[in-house]
């Protein structure tokens, strides 16, 4: 049995790594008088990620240490030192702040639910010198962003292309079956002073991972299934789209191959189903992640929502999370929800659920043209967009909260 403390799950592949045991990655700098190591297709990233870049060779320590995490070793061929850490199983390189209490977080919705969007539009406001950097004047930066394949570099493509003059959405993300990608793997970075810096290093860190799923996925109880990767995760973000409610229906602009049909009820019953397998989670018992239930599209319900509302009031920025602000904001999505027909899923989530918060956002911060799948001309104006995984974090501690 591993000892709880050193292990995590991996950011991409989440399979549980015992930190003492990682692998590593020959930096084909050879020992003198060695000969280097070349580089080959690596059969763990060809498996997991359809990766066919060429690497220099994995390797793991065949002397584990028993006491602390392994942060160097020397390849068995060449000799070479090396400091690059890999997932054991899908040879994924491991951020250097990546330690056993970095967090994994799903984000799941119904089609069309606005996931992809939200994610990219995520992506810009947590870079460096966006607003949340600049709010908290922490670093923040995407890992693996120069990675062809990964899910950062398609992410940034789709952002570029609502940025762009063509202002277009992103298509509809295919299903995990088809393509494989990786999860968007961030590192954010406190720069630490004093005395705990001589002790503990400059930074205290920690890396947190999206997976951006294909809604489909959850149409169908079933495939819902195939999320088990929801076990793994210290929070999940649902996205619910405000359009798929009841008291909303028929009011949508967007076509029909847009709609979110599956009702946000069945969303959450084929998250619970999941999330229940859980074997921490007895029959009897509410389940312990934190989720955050996200009203996405918020901007195609300003004239319903008065301007003094906290639902239309932009977010915080003072560098904690404002816990009386969130509260106020959660009451009052709340009643919109139970407005809209929602009293079903209030029920659900109380019953089910030993922690939750609502929120209310919009990624875009206007209604596109639903046709021509174009975003409005004055570009993207995000409103309360960082606001959910900031209480995921401070739910953890990790930032500070007030209030
Ligand atoms: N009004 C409004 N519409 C939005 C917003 N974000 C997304 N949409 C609309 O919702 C559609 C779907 O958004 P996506 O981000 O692609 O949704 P998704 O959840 O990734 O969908 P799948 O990949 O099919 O599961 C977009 O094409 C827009 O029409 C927003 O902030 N406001
Ligand atoms: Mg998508
Ligand atoms: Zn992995
Ligand atoms: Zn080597």
């Amino acid at each position: 049995m591993p000892l709880p403390g050193f292990v995590a799950s991996c950011p991409y592949c989440y399979t549980d790594i015992d930190l003492r045991k990682a692998s590593f990655r020959c930096l084909g700098r050879p020992a003198a008088g060695k000969q280097p190591c070349i580089k080959v297709v690596d059969s763990a990233r060809e498996r997991y990620f359809g990766d066919l870049n060429e690497y220099y060779p994995a390797f793991t320590p065949l002397t584990p240490s028993m006491l602390r995490e392994v942060r160097r070793a020397e390849c068995p061929k060449c000799f070479g030192p090396t400091g690059v850490r890999l997932c054991p199983q899908c040879h994924s390189r491991l951020p250097d702040g990546f330690s056993s209490d970095s967090p994994l977080f799903g984000l799941v919705g119904a089609r069309s639910s606005g996931k992809t969007v939200m994610l990219a539009v995520l992506m810009r406001e947590l870079a460096t010198n966006g607003p949340i950097g600049r709010r908290f004047k922490h670093v923040i930066t995407v890992y693996g962003a120069g990675e062809e394949n990964g899910q950062a570099a398609k992410l940034k493509n789709l952002l570029d292309q609502m940025e762009s003059t063509s202002g277009q959405l992103p298509p509809q993300t295919q299903q995990a079956a088809g393509e494989k990608t990786t999860p968007v793997v961030f590192e954010w970075k406190i720069p630490r002073d004093g005395i705990a810096k001589a002790a503990l290093g400059d930074y205290k860190s920690t890396v947190f991972s999206f997976y951006d799923t294909a809604g489909e996925d959850l149409a169908v109880d079933e495939r819902a299934l195939s999320m088990t990767y929801l076990l793994a995760t210290d929070g999940i973000i649902l996205l619910l789209d405000p359009f798929s409610f009841p008291g909303n229906a028929g009011r949508s602009k967007a076509l029909d191959d847009q709609r979110v049909e599956t009702s946000p009820e069945n969303v959450l019953h084929a998250i619970t189903e999941v999330l229940r397998q859980n074997e921490r989670v007895k029959r009897n018992r509410k389940i312990k992640q934190p989720v955050a239930v996200v009203i996405s599209k918020i901007d195609a319900f300003w004239e319903e929502v008065p301007q003094n509302n906290p639902i239309r009031h932009p977010s915080s920025k003072l560098p904690y999370f404002d816990e009386e602000e969130a509260k106020s904001m959660h009451d009052h999505i709340a009643s919109l929800v139970s407005h809209w027909g929602g009293d079903g899923l209030l029920t659900m989530l109380d019953t089910n659920y030993a922690n939750y918060r609502f929120f209310g956002l919009s990624a875009l911060g206007s209604e596109p043209n639903y046709s021509t799948q174009r975003i409005d001309e004055r570009g993207i104006i995000p409103h309360r967009v960082g606001e959910p995984l900031l209480w995921l974090m401070a739910e953890r501690g990790f930032i500070p909260r007030q209030g």
